[in-house]
């Protein structure tokens, strides 16, 4: 399976693909990662895995449209069947999520549909939530809105820091997307009708729960 991921910093989600791959346990082949964000390290780990790079920086576009036109060409040159969203903090347009309706998904940190959105540990912490977790979606126009295809849950313990909570969550995700990416390249995972299958069975809203 042939994909392109979108970063805008630091990367290790990528760097957890990358990793999968070259152990053999995910049958992938990244065609490209591209930066909405110049000089991030996420650059720098996929140069150095081999990958062809880009940066699409946002701040050199006056309008969203332009940007997402500009992200849109640059994909579409690779023919990608999924386009993997790993900490991408760009807010898409209808038309673009429209253009890779089934072929785009993105991983969140929250138990979605809680807590869309920026700044998600701060938020679980202050509302008092007894878990918390991480959630890979299927984007849609509604941001954060799509359709889960997977969760990772987390405990929030009484002295959690918004640090220490991230911590634990960035575990589960580097553990959630190669595996979620891995049902994709074993075709286990369909949207049909703004509803997730995984082997033919329909899923509920928390998508498949892996812990
Ligand atoms: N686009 C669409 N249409 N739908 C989704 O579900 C999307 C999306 C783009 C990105 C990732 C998402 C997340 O996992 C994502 C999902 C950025 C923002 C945001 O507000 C919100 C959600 C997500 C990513 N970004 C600000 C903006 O104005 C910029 C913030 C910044 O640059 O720091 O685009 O959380
Ligand atoms: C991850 O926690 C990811 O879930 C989150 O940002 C971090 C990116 O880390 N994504 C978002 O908040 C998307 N708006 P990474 O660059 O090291 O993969």
């Amino acid at each position: 399976m042939n994909i392109v991921v979108l970063i805008s910093g630091r990367g290790s989600n990528l760097q957890s693909i990358i990793d999968k791959k070259e152990e053999g346990e995910l049958d992938i082949t990244i065609d490209a990662v591209i930066s909405s964000v110049p000089d991030v390290l996420g650059l720098q780990r996929a140069k150095k895995a081999g990958i062809s790079t880009h940066v699409i920086h946002h701040e050199k576009f006056t309008g969203r449209e332009a940007f997402d036109q500009s992200l849109q060409d640059c994909i579409d040159q690779y023919h990608p069947q999924l386009v993997v969203l790993a900490g991408f903090m760009r807010v898409l347009s209808p038309a673009f999520v429209a253009h890779y309706q089934g072929r785009l998904i993105n991983i969140h940190p929250a138990l979605l549909p809680k807590f869309p959105g920026l700044n998600t540990h701060r938020r679980a912490i202050e509302a008092g939530e007894k878990e918390h977790g991480v959630s890979v979606h299927f984007v849609t126009a509604e941001v954060d809105g799509g359709p889960v295809i997977a969760q990772a849950k987390v405990e929030i313990k009484a002295d959690d820091t918004t640090d220490t909570l991230a911590t634990r969550v960035l575990e589960q995700e580097h553990i959630l997307y190669p595996r979620v990416l891995r049902w994709f390249c074993e075709n286990r995972i369909t949207l049909k009708k703004k509803e997730v299958y995984f082997d033919n069975t329909r899923l509920g809203i928390e998508g498949m729960v892996i812990n």
